[in-house]
């Protein structure tokens, strides 16, 4: 079985290449930092005698997409799940004060990155008649919150885009799941507020977030129910938060 993983070079990608390896697939792993990606793929071989591919590039890019995609090894081109996971929020602020760069990179990662992926790997599942999408969604796609505007559309559009999918795919018997988290500490804040840690850390003083490893767990066991049972979604939060700007802090 294999398992092709975006954003696998930190947070919820990189556990989820983790627990996959530990159970046995053999894994497609992507993302821009590459050096992050040759670390990962040696300890994942190491630890799980499974194979590793590695492939770097930019998922907002079609041309990059498609060429990457195109050059893998025969061994590594019958993907078996593919997990739509690398995204990004990038600023906090109203639609007036916003800054278009941020809109930009947020929607061409998390929508356009998302579909470009998705066309081509699916060309590939098709006639094989058999595979599994799991998109990264979010609460944000769910439920709008302050300041959260254009990163809240993009999971709203991830959400639609699962739903049409999975229409799609169904003649093709292929699975459509999406996973949608509250909370979870990675680099995700780090990388909203543009490198300023401190401000990152205040987003989970007081409250105990999800780790990374929880939302894999949970990917993993999607894509690990029989051939009859999918799961079309799970939204997972951290007990302490109700709902985007409803949480306990102590
Ligand atoms: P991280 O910042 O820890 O990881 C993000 C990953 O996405 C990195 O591996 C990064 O790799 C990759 N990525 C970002 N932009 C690009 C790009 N243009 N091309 C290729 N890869 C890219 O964040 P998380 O693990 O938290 O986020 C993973 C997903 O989970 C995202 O879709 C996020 O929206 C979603 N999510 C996160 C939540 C949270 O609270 N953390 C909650 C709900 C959903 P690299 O920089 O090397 O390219
Ligand atoms: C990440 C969760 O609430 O910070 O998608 O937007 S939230």
């Amino acid at each position: 079985m294999i398992a092709f993983i975006t954003g696998a070079t930190a947070g919820i990608g990189k556990a989820s290449a983790e627990i996959f390896a530990k159970n046995g697939y053999d894994l497609v792993i992507t993302g821009r930092r590459k050096e992050r990606l040759q670390i990962l793929a040696e300890e994942l071989i190491t630890a799980y005698k499974i194979n590793v591919h590695t492939l770097c590039f930019d998922v907002r890019s079609a041309g990059e997409v498609k060429t990457n995609i195109a050059s893998l090894p025969a061994q590594f081109k019958n993907i078996d799940v593919l997990i739509n996971n690398a995204g990004l929020s990038s600023g906090l602020s109203t639609l007036q004060e916003g800054n278009t760069q941020d809109w930009d990179v947020m929607i061409d990662t998390n929508v356009k990155g998302l579909l470009y992926i998705t066309r081509q790997i699916a060309e590939g599942m098709i006639p094989r008649k058999k595979g599994h999408i799991i998109n990264m969604g979010s609460i944000a796609g769910k439920e709008v919150y302050p300041n959260g505007n254009v990163y809240c559309a993009t999971k709203f559009a991830v959400d639609a885009l699962t739903k049409a999918m999975r229409i799609e795919m169904l003649p093709h018997n292929i699975k459509v799941s999406s996973v949608n988290p509250g909370m979870v500490e990675t680099e995700f804040s780090i990388v909203r507020f543009h490198g300023d840690e401190d401000r990152a850390k205040k987003v989970y003083e007081g409250i105990q977030p999800l780790v990374a490893e929880d939302i894999a767990e949970t990917i993993y066991w999607i894509a690990s129910r029989p051939p009859h049972v999918n799961i079309n979604e799970v939204v997972i939060m951290p007990t302490a938060q109700a709902n985007t700007t409803t949480m306990i802090r102590k």
